[in-house]
């Protein structure tokens, strides 16, 4: 039977989930779309072929017409859809963060505690993505040695207008909050923020940004997030380990629709994305995937990011930002138990 899915947004990530859906998922099929903007629900509807459009994610959940959710509404939005959709029994895909707050994505945990059923799913697509999958599976062999520390690079071409510096953390910084420690398998336990000379194209945040964090078995991560970095979009990460220097091959070589180096009038080229999706489109597509099949058994993708997962993440972002806030002071990470009170 076929999975009869709703998307709430129609921002750049709901557009692209729609694409994906129309290209063909198989067991699913996109048959709502909800937006307050109703006419961008309605065209982004029609384009994918589904047939209801509402024009709130609360009209689409309580709707009966779908069976399961994806959120891609702004952030803050985030959590309470999620619990509403949870209440009423539907799997959710949840964009990330599950909530720029930890207090809120605590809230999610509590309620899917109480409601006993783990139906969330969060958008941490990297988890899916080829290249950190690799990373992944080398290091759980153990051939080369121990993990002794990683390096990140995250950077955009430009900034959401509207953004803060907390946002880079939040909505940004986050993804390399969660991709960490599923690759080093241990707990981010301690971080501090740091920034130099600030770029003068972004007024509202502080931009590039530099996060220190030290996990439970004492490895160090260091992560650069610049929003506003103008020539790509460019995601690095690299694994110091005891006997091999392990790393994510360099942007240009991934990008799907110019995978080659050109070589000609004595320069050598290759196109950045101008955004994430298509860095990660085999990502996005094998999470789509993933979510459809386990979505329709009431169950969560294995390696996916459950909601723990994700308040754990929230719970180290905000501890960066009250380092920022704080001067760039060290800051434990609070036991996400305590979050959860
Ligand atoms: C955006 O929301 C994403 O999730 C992208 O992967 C990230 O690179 C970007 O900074 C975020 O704003």
């Amino acid at each position: 039977e076929t999975l009869r899915v709703g998307i709430i947004g129609t921002g750049v990530m709901g557009q692209d989930h729609a694409r994906n859906f129309a290209s063909g998922i198989a067991g699913g099929r996109l048959v709502a779309v909800a937006d307050v903007n109703t006419a961008a629900a309605s065209s982004l509807a029609a384009q994918a072929g589904a047939e209801h459009v509402f024009s709130s994610g609360e009209e689409l959940i309580d709707s009966g017409e779908v069976d399961a959710v994806i959120i891609a509404a702004p952030d803050r939005f985030h959590a309470g859809l999620t619990i509403r959709a949870m209440e009423r029994g539907l799997p959710v895909l949840c964009e990330k963060p599950l909530a720029p707050t930890a207090d809120e994505a605590a809230g999610v945990v509590h309620r899917e505690r109480e409601l006993g059923e783990s139906l969330v799913t969060v958008g941490f697509m990297r988890r899916f993505d080829p290249g950190y999958l690799a990373l992944k599976q080398r290091l759980v062999t153990g051939m080369d040695g121990a993990l002794l520390m990683s390096h990140s690079v995250h950077r955009n071409v430009d900034a959401h207008p509207d953004g803060t510096s907390s946002d880079t953390i939040t909505n940004s910084g986050i993804h390399e909050i969660d991709t960490i420690p599923w690759l080093a398998g241990s707990p981010i336990a301690h971080v501090q923020w740091t920034s130099g000379k600030g770029s003068s194209l972004i007024t509202k945040r502080l931009d590039p940004q530099f996060y220190l964090m030290t996990d439970a078995a004492g490895v160090l991560h260091t992560v650069e997030v610049q929003v506003q970095a103008q020539y790509g979009y460019d995601v690095r990460c690299e694994l110091v380990c005891e006997t091999a220097n392990v790393e994510l091959p360099r942007v240009p070589t991934l990008v799907e629709e110019n995978p080659v180096l050109v070589s000609k009038n004595l320069t050598a080229s290759s196109a950045y994305p101008a955004d994430w999706r298509p860095r990660f489109a085999a990502a996005y597509r094998a999470e789509l995937n993933a979510w459809v099949q386990a979505a329709s058994a009431k169950q969560i993708p294995e390696g996916a990011a459950t909601a723990t997962d994700a308040l754990r993440a929230t719970n180290v972002a905000n501890a960066l930002v009250e380092s920022m806030e704080r001067g760039g002071v060290q800051v434990a990470v609070p036991a996400i138990e305590e979050v959860l009170g």
